[in-house]
């Protein structure tokens, strides 16, 4: 494989690329600087079209699939070889910021402007792909896109699916336009010949240790459960305490036992979340009668996390029958880590090298949708440092200089990936 490399300038200019991030950011369902963006809502719709238009500015050929999930395509000379995939989100959970997943699909998009720029001519097609619902804020389940590709989530499980206002994605595909058989989500494997994703970091380290860039050799294996408490409802005032059935106070342990059990491993990279607490009727002076907790569990060690989840399981069975209340608990996902291919690792690491940027090899203690490609493509991601770490909030923030590194090597990779 001729090893093309683009002689780039040293300075890549991406104040377009800014000026792209900060108008999708401005597409948002909360106030801006404020992002939030459900899939298939009205700003989600609108963030789709304003990213086709850019793709479609860029030549590049755009197709959907039943879910919406958005490749654009650039023709290689070669048709008979499979393309290069790159990409990643532009759905955000409520109350988040500018980068996570946009970086990598207006990065992605930016990369293969900057090639087109220097004439570069790739014999494999290089495919920019936007992922359908990569939050789990609709469904309660993440990477909705990318695991109907993997057919990790089958078309029958993907129906049975509902938000939290009883919408299912039949109705919701109808409502936004997306039509075809969900059957025809699911992608051959080999249907890409590698995935790259370009994505900050989501965490401290590449920022604290002063790294241009993280290549990615493990994705962790998250989990999330849905677990419903059924206590005894009633007046706070006139239902005594001795034999109350508290459905929220019983909750409060089961929140505890889960950072407990997430801490039992002594493991830096166990973590255990409680993100959502439904309280029912949820008035002050009524004693909760329902609590739907929603609980995230991850490690970069499958094995290890399923023990917090069968600990976090037998303290629902401890609590029910200790405050007589009732407690369901339904697994939503629990899916296995990924590894991520050393080739692929490797055209990174020499291709930042060549850019004159700093890398350190790492994991990625968020998930994102190389975790599902990955069971269908050899698949790396690029991480790019986040100020302080922080994500999934609206003080999310990466630097132009940290953007434009990760766009420089992805560029370069892409390079030698399409050659
Ligand atoms: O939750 C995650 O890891 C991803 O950001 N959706
Ligand atoms: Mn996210
Ligand atoms: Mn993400």
């Amino acid at each position: 494989m001729a090893t093309e490399r683009p002689n780039l300038r040293p300075n890549l200019s991406i104040d377009g690329l800014i000026d792209e991030l900060l108008t999708l950011g401005r597409i948002s369902e909360a106030e801006p600087p404020i992002v939030t963006r459900v899939v298939f809502s009205e700003a989600d719709m609108r963030a789709r079209a304003y990213v086709k238009q850019l793709c479609a500015d860029a030549g590049l050929t755009i197709h959907e699939d039943a879910i919406g999930n958005i490749f654009a395509r650039w023709q290689g000379s070669d048709p008979t070889l499979k393309p290069i995939g790159t990409g990643s989100h532009i759905d955000a959970i409520p109350n988040a910021g500018l980068y996570d997943g946009c970086v990598g699909v207006l990065g992605g998009l930016e990369a293969i402007r900057v090639l087109q720029q220097f004439g570069f001519k790739p014999r494999r097609s290089i495919e920019l792909v936007i992922f359908t619902s990569e939050e789990p804020t609709r469904f309660g389940i993440g990477c909705l896109g990318s695991r109907m590709m993997a057919n990790v989530l089958t078309p029958a499980q993907a129906q049975a699916l509902r938000d939290k206002e009883g919408h299912t994605l039949d109705e919701l595909r109808a409502e936004t336009g997306f039509t075809g058989a969900l059957e025809s989500v699911a992608l051959a494997p080999g249907r890409f010949h590698q995935f790259v994703e370009l994505h900050i970091e989501q965490g401290p380290t590449l920022e604290a240790e002063g790294i241009d860039v993280g290549l990615v050799t493990h994705i962790a294996a998250p989990a999330s459960l849905r677990i419903t408490l059924e206590g005894e409802g009633g007046h706070a005032g006139g239902k005594l305490m001795p034999g109350r059935k508290d459905a929220l106070a019983a909750a409060s342990e089961i929140i505890l036992a889960v950072e407990a059990a997430a801490k039992s491993t002594g493991a830096i990279d166990t973590v255990g979340t409680v993100g959502v607490c439904e309280v029912f009727p949820g008035a002050v002076n009524s004693v909760p009668s329902r609590v739907k907790l929603e609980v995230d569990v991850r490690d970069i060690d499958g094995a290890r996390r399923d023990k917090v989840l069968d600990k976090i399981r037998s303290a629902c069975t401890d609590v029910e029958q200790r405050r007589s209340v009732r407690i369901t608990t339904e697994m939503i996902n629990a899916d296995p880590p990924a590894a991520c291919d050393e080739i692929i690792l490797a055209a990174l690491e020499d291709s930042a090298k060549a850019a004159g940027k700093t890398c350190k090899r790492m994991v990625s203690r968020a998930y994102h949708d190389s975790l599902f490609m990955a069971r269908i493509a050899p698949v790396a991601m690029l991480f790019i440092p986040c100020r302080s770490g922080v994500s999934h909030r609206p003080d999310e923030y990466a630097t132009p200089e940290w953007i434009g590194a990760g766009v420089h090597v992805l560029v370069r990779t892409l390079a030698v990936l399409a050659s």
